[in-house]
């Protein structure tokens, strides 16, 4: 038998077709039939086999005891999380419990939905998300720029003849921000039709070999390059904003901030010619369907939040915003920028400070890289308690070494989680969700971000073996419990709304969604759960569409090009400019490097992905290496601020000399976690090295970039 659904690992959205006998899985292939990927797979789509099949993954909700973890009942451990929850809010305060919510949450919509119930169950400021470890700046960038964090602009791949790809690898990353399926084989169409691809990387990285031009450039440098392609519009008179002429602010207070930052005095900071600088900015402006691409090595470094400001900037100078080709804004079916203020708020910068650095809270969550010293510092407000929602903080965020210390001294750690992984091994309890293929899957993040205007709904292929629970129905459960615990006025009306949402069921409630959405002005076409179900391979609702600017809801329908804070942030991005220039390079920058075999900190657990050659190796320029006396393959001892990791080097000219590279997600070797295949193939983990107290302070993202480190020979 057949079954056809969306693959929910990764950004790409990939249609699978799962052979199957009713029990078990027979094959995992590409739909042919998918609109977006066109029968393109990935080998950790393949592997959700091995991942449904996995004995290591969790089936019983677990207890940790004295003599280790033990199978409990759902029951038990709903009732005994709720009343310790409720008892430490009590004794230490609504700040003293803290939620962590990790990527694959963001990957099912079941669990999306239920985690509003429990965030206002817990009622917590102490929120936390991988969201601060990855996509802030953009979102920041929009807040200040569209007045709305949920705004993100993705490239028109389909449509584009000119791109340029400054820290993303979609080669291996299968495209982030930007869901498309296949994203390869539409970087390839972009040359195919005469088009030109240029990527900008500290390393000579998979997607750059299938360019038509690669530029090093130093890690964390991206604001500068960014600052002086504005200058270089400006100062030829190339702006031209086209459509949106008539509704940007702003425009002449720019030309003046960028002044300072010619091609010439950002060049030996970036590692990039004053002429190539020049002649990239000429170009772009001058083709006809052009966008500039960012992504993650341009996020998660110091100066992020400016950079993804300086990137809608390059868009919207040169007209490549909002029109066919550009960056342009999808058409989600179940809008949730603009059902946003229905379901709480439309987000906020500021409202309030974490407690120990004084850093603001943004969208309602305070920045990952201030976790461990919110639950180390001892005074009021101090965390006491963490529920973390798919995640592995001890291997996902910055000097996670420190986390996973600090993990000891909670009270109480719930984790929802398939795994005992690194985190989850320090939990009280583990509420396990059952496997992917138990449960239904629709786009309800990805909508956002998608190329083409797309919506899938997969019903589960597989009935959930009889007492398990889903993320749906145990989170649910769970804040249900914590706030008729804590009783009053308030907490008794969220119990009751978590508990008529668990006997709706996530299906109504998606149904309801796009109801609701259509009421709003989004879902044009009325879709509803059973036209999606109908369908195999999802609904194509077409290309990007302009929607400036009526999607401006916000803002009174006007772009703010500059944005105060953002603006006032230029002064500490210039100033680290004047510092790299000054500085004699000799200082070795440390930046991630992800693989297509792994996604962050898990997947490691698959046998048929895990195959091969250690993966977890150190990349460093030969000339580096030659100058420190080291090998091929010699184990090296890597050090930073933070900590120290052993691993074995591997030599590529492929590196921009000056910087090495170490995968994430690695570091399967700490005790206790139950990764039976991960831990045979350890590796180290990169954020052992990455530090917590170096981060975007304006946007609060991590930086996981530019880390500066020494790396010597291992004894
Ligand atoms: N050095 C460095 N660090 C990085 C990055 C980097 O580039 N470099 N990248 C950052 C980025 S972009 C991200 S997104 C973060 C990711 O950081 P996290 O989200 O904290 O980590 P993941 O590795 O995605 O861990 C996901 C966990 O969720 C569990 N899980 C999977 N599906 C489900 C489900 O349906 N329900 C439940 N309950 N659990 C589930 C898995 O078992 C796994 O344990 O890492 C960040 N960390
Ligand atoms: N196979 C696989 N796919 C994944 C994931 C995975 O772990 N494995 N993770 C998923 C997740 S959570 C995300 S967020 C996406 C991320 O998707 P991408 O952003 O495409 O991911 P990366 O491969 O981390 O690409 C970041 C690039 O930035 C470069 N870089 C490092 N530092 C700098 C810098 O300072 N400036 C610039 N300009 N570049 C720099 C790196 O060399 C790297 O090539 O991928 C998703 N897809
Ligand atoms: S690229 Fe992403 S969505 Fe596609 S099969 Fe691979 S993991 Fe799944
Ligand atoms: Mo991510």
């Amino acid at each position: 038998m057949k079954h056809y659904r969306t693959c929910c690992l990764c950004e790409a959205f990939c249609g699978l077709e799962i052979e199957h006998d009713g029990r078990r899985v027979l094959a995992i292939r590409g739909d042919e039939a998918h609109p977006l990927s066109r029968g393109h797979i990935c080998p950790k789509g393949v592997a959700l086999q091995d991942l449904h099949d996995d004995p290591d993954r969790l089936r019983q909700p677990q207890k940790r005891t004295a003599l280790g973890f033990q199978p409990v009942s759902w029951e038990a451990a709903y009732d005994e999380i709720a009343e310790r929850i409720a008892a430490i809010q009590n004794e230490h305060g609504t700040d003293s419990v803290a939620l962590y919510f990790g990527n694959p949450s963001v990957h099912s919509f079941e669990t999306l939905l239920a985690l509003p119930a429990l965030i206002a169950a817990v009622g917590s400021r102490n929120r936390y998300s991988a969201s601060s470890a990855d996509q802030w700046p953009h979102m920041f960038a929009a807040y200040m720029m569209f007045g709305n964090h949920l705004l993100f602009s993705v490239p028109d791949l389909e449509r584009t003849d000119f791109m340029v790809i400054q820290g993303g690898n979609p080669a291996v990353s299968n495209g982030s921000l930007m869901t498309s399926g296949d994203p390869v084989g539409k970087l390839k169409a972009i040359r195919k039709r005469g088009g030109k691809l240029i990527v900008i990387d500290p390393r000579r990285t998979e997607t750059a070999k299938l360019a038509d031009e690669h530029h090093f450039l130093r890690p964390e440098s991206d604001a500068w390059l960014l600052a002086a392609v504005v200058h270089t519009l400006f100062a030829e008179k190339r702006t031209n904003l086209g459509h949106l002429r008539g509704y940007v602010d702003g425009l002449e207070a720019l030309e003046a901030a960028f002044a300072p930052f010619s091609p010439e005095s950002v060049a030996t900071a970036v590692g990039i010619e004053a002429d190539t600088i020049r002649r990239l900015a000429r170009e772009f402006a001058a083709a006809k369907r052009a966008v500039w691409y960012g992504r993650v090595g341009l996020c998660t470094q110091r100066f992020g939040g400016v950079a993804a400001w300086l990137l809608n900037l390059v868009n919207i100078l040169s007209g490549h915003f909002d029109t066919p080709g550009g960056m342009m804004f999808p058409r989600p079916a179940i809008d949730l920028p603009r059902l946003a203020p229905f379901v709480g708020e439309r987000g906020g910068y500021g409202r309030w400070r974490s407690r120990v650095r004084g850093v603001p809270e943004f969208a309602g969550e305070l920045p990952v890289s201030v976790l461990g010293e919110e639950i180390e510092t001892p005074g009021r407000g101090q965390i006491r308690a963490l529920i973390t929602v798919c995640g592995n903080p001890v291997l996902s965020i910055p000097n996670g070494g420190r986390l996973e210390r600090a993990l000891s001294q909670l009270d109480l750690f719930v984790a929802f989680d398939m795994y005992r992984n690194e985190s989850t091994a320090h939990a009280d309890f583990i509420l396990p969700p059952g496997s992917p293929l138990e449960r239904a899957h629709y786009g309800l993040g990805f909508e956002l971000l998608s190329v083409r205007n797309f919506s899938q709904y997969s019903p589960p292929l597989f009935e959930p073996p009889s007492g398990a629970r889903g993320d749906f129905e145990s989170v649910l459960e769970v804040a249900e419990r914590i706030a008729r615990r804590k009783g009053g006025l308030k907490a008794r009306a969220i119990a009751a709304s978590a508990w008529g949402m668990r006997r709706a069921g996530a299906k109504r409630l998606l149904d309801g969604s796009l109801k609701l959405s259509r009421a709003v002005g989004g879902n044009r076409e009325g879709l509803t759960v059973a036209k999606l179900e109908a369908v195999d391979h999802g609904i194509d609702r077409g290309p990007l569409e302009s929607v400036l600017p009526q999607r401006l809801h916000w803002t009174k329908q006007r772009i703010r090009l500059h944005p105060p804070e953002l603006l006032a942030d230029l002064r500490r991005v210039r100033l680290a400019m004047e510092e790299a220039t000054a500085a004699d390079g000799s200082q070795l920058l440390l930046i991630g490097r992800r693989q297509l075999r792994g996604n962050n900190s898990w997947m490691h657990n698959s046998t048929r992905l895990m195959r091969g050659k250690d993966r977890c190796t150190l990349l460093m320029h030969p000339r580096d290496a030659e100058e420190r006396g080291l090998d091929e393959g010699d184990a090296v001892v890597v050090r930073s601020r933070v900590g120290a990791v052993t691993v074995p080097i591997e030599l590529s000219e492929d590196m921009m000399p000056g910087v090495v590279s170490l995968p994430h997600g690695f570091g399967h070797s700490r005790e206790r976690a139950q990764l039976a295949v991960a831990s045979r193939n350890p590796g180290v983990s990169a954020n052992d090295l990455t530090d917590d107290l170096v981060f975007d302070t304006l946007s609060g993202n991590a930086a996981f970039n530019g880390v500066p480190v020494s790396v010597d020979a291992g004894r």
